[in-house]
């Protein structure tokens, strides 16, 4: 019996210190390490999960190659020679006949490692794939945030730790990053911080914050500047610093100002009351820490809303007195990582929400895919599902597991998990990082990202040294400036070094300050945060959908069953449709009819349906197939909490209490 010294590395802001209890080769339990002062000792169920869901009968250990084309879903094992030569044969042939612009090559982070994902990432440089913008999760809010404070990086968790009033904002913390949860309840306890959840729904983090405020999704900017107009007329705003770090405070203001209580309460649906006690709360307990969500950008209004919220700690003082995600605060050589630096061929890009409609009109003949489960987590996957089954597009997919993307691959290649591979990960939000050691060899005829990178390199004849230098020679020259206490060697000999950040009082922007009213501007965005009218119809109502504790996007359910098939309804929606609790209902829109039970609750307001993402539904529709792959002009980010739907009792064959 042996403990392994590891990192989580799964898609999850928190990057736990994990502790494998590994017998006789095999790995038994996996436990949190108490050497991560933030991460401190404890996992969420993923983690603990994690030995079952390498066990899974969901494995993929070995090649396979499809046996009829068109997803067929039947697969014969097969060598890694002969899967290898198949991929290598047809990027050859198509490169040939279609020209490099017609491989894309779709990854994202199942595994974040600088390895196993980045590092893997050279051959794809080297042959000018297409890639996408990687819009999906976070962009349209670093973008939102940047246009007033240059970077989007801000307070690290131990800061968010020592202040007074914790915001919540369009981040249901609790489930999505437990730890940064976790430190948060420690300083209500401790010090008697506020805990504070501004969101549509009753969130698992609403329900156990101290004050829950309920906007109408999509009217973030409204209450910020309703709280803001609150603390100019009350003397809450430090004027002092406003002079000395930002630029634009008069345009801002006179914005502000125009929004009344009754304005606000028009478009947000938040009470005056609400807006002054929130403005009492800010200004009677110093500092205060904005955690935004990335569900919060996740909308039509998305990046409007982040940086609405990231400008109201400017207001009281504090140098980025927020955390989005703090990856961008980080110095990192990524171009020599992925190799783009090297390359010759620039690579086209293309928006990752948008895909789908490329897919299916078969303007990639070639999809190589790895980390990424695109048959489930895009939006439009009418589309997204036609595309991938075109016979004229040969996809390859890299994945440990089963996917519902690698039932749909012409080649599917078995990937070991992160507990069968060496690397290094960080953490968006804390500067903590170690050596995330290999705890058991790879299951199968599983091959590292690298390994499989490198072979077909070399059957297509590549021979550029970069593509075979030693992965972690590249590691040590990319991670030269990122940490404060060492590099790469340190990190091999087991140390645990701390992340440097950039200043928090540094701003990227033009004028070097904060800057309320921006300078630049980003797909159409204005110099001041604007909200959009909500465009609310008659009968329509708005589906949010975001994760629940026990899945990462749609992996886990091999181990802990489906995502649950449910969408939250509030009463008057369910009176007026005749729907009761646990009925089986339609959500549906133009672009498709997704069948689930119904939780009749006031967790959500009228007009609003909530749904865990990405689920199943009771006929095997994807929950994102409802979702349009429409783009924020800003960021270029996804819409999955705009989505306009109806609901009806379904007429579907399932059992429901009134039949
Ligand atoms: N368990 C688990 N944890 C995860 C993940 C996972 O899959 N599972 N994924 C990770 C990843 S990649 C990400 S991106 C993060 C995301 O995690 P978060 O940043 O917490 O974002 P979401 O969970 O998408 O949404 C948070 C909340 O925003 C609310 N919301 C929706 N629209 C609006 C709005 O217009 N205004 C306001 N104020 N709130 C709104 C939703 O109701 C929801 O409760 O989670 C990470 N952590
Ligand atoms: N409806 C809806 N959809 C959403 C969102 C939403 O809010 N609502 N949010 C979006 C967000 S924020 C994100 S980040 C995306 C996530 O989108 P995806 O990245 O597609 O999410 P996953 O389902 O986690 O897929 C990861 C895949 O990587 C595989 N994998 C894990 N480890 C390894 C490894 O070491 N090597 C290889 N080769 N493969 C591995 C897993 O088995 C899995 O199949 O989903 C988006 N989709
Ligand atoms: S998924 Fe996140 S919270 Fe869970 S163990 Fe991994 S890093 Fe920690
Ligand atoms: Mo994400």
């Amino acid at each position: 019996m042996k403990i392994v010294k590891t990192v989580c590395h799964r898609d999850c802001p928190d990057t736990c210190f994990m502790d494998v209890t590994v017998d006789r080769g095999k790995i038994v339990a996996a436990r949190g390490s108490t050497l991560n002062p933030v991460t401190r000792g404890f996992l969420c169920p993923r983690g603990n999960g994690d030995p079952q869901r390498v066990y899974s009968d969901k494995r993929v250990l070995y090649p396979h190659v499809q046996l009829e084309a068109g997803g067929s879903e039947s697969f014969a094992r097969v060598s890694w020679d002969v899967a290898l030569s198949r991929v290598a044969d047809r990027i050859q042939a198509i490169t040939g006949t279609h020209g490099r612009e017609s491989l894309l090559l779709y990854d994202y982070p199942g595994n974040t490692g600088f390895l196993a994902w980045h590092f893997a990432k050279r051959l794809w440089s080297a042959l000018g794939a297409t890639t996408t913008d990687y819009a999906l999760c976070s962009s349209s809010g670093h973008t939102g945030i940047g246009l007033h404070y240059g970077l989007s990086y801000g307070l690290q968790s131990t800061d968010m730790a020592a202040s007074n009033v914790i915001l919540f904002w369009g981040n249901n913390a609790k489930v999505s990053a437990s730890h940064i949860w976790a430190m948060a309840r420690q300083a209500r306890k401790d010090r008697g911080a506020i805990l504070v959840s501004v969101d549509p729904r009753q969130s698992p983090t609403a329900e156990a914050a101290d004050i829950w405020i309920q906007p109408r999704p999509g009217s973030d900017v409204a209450l910020c500047y309703g709280i803001a107009r609150y603390l100019i007329e009350k003397g809450g705003v430090d004027r002092v610093f406003v002079d000395k770090w930002t630029t634009g405070f008069p345009a801002y203001a006179e914005t502000a100002m125009g929004w009344t209580p009754e304005r606000v309460e028009q478009v947000c649906g938040v009470l005056g009351h609400v807006v002054v006690q929130i403005g009492e709360v800010l200004m009677a307990h110093r500092p205060a820490a904005f955690m935004i969500g990335l569900g919060l950008q996740k909308s039509m209004q998305g990046a409007e809303a982040a940086r609405a919220v990231a400008l109201l700690p400017a207001l009281l003082g504090l140098h980025r007195g927020f955390q989005y995600s703090n990856s961008k605060g980080h110095e990192i050589d990524w171009l020599t990582l992925n190799g783009r630096r090297f390359s010759r061929h620039r690579g086209k890009v293309v928006s990752q929400v948008g895909i789908g409609k490329r897919l299916a009109a078969g303007e990639f003949k070639f999809v190589y895919v790895f980390g990424s489960n695109p048959a489930m987590t895009l939006p439009e996957q009418s589309a997204v599902r036609r595309g991938l089954d075109r016979e004229d597009v040969f996809v390859a997919v890299h994945d440990s597991h089963w996917s519902e993307t690698a039932a749909r691959a012409d080649v599917v290649l078995p990937a070991p998990t992160f507990l069968e591979k060496r690397d290094v990960a960080i953490s968006d939000h804390h500067p903590y990082s170690r050596l995330s050691e290999k705890a058991i060899a790879p299951l199968g005829d599983s091959w590292h990202e690298i390994q499989v990178m490198q072979h077909l390199a070399k059957r297509l004849g590549l021979t550029a040294d970069w593509l075979y230098e030693d992965p972690w020679a590249a590691l040590e020259k990319t991670l030269e400036h990122t940490y404060r206490d060492g590099g790469v060697k340190q990190i091999l000999a087991g140390e645990v070094l701390e992340v440097r950040q950039r200043p928090n009082d540094a701003y990227q922007t033009p004028s070097g300050k904060i800057e309320l009213a921006a300078t630049v501007s980003h797909g159409g965005s204005t110099p001041l945060p604007i909200q959009h009218p909500l465009q609310r119809k008659e009968s329509w109502l708005v589906l949010l959908n975001s994760s629940v504790a026990n899945y990462t996007h749609s992996q886990f359910t091999d181990v802990f069953g489906p995502i649950p098939q449910v969408v939250w309804v509030h009463p008057e929606d369910a009176a007026h449709r005749y729907i009761e609790e646990n009925d089986v209902v339609a959500v549906f829109n133009e672009l498709a009819t997704v069948t689930l039970r119904a939780k009749v609750t006031d967790r959500v307001l009228p007009g609003t349906l909530w749904a865990p993402r990405p689920l199943t539904d009771l006929n095997g529709v994807p929950l994102n197939a409802l979702v349009p792959g429409i783009s924020q002009g800003i960021g270029g980010g996804p819409i999955f909490n705009s989505v306009k739907v109806k609901i009806k009792p379904s007429t579907s064959e399932f059992p429901s209490r009134r039949c």
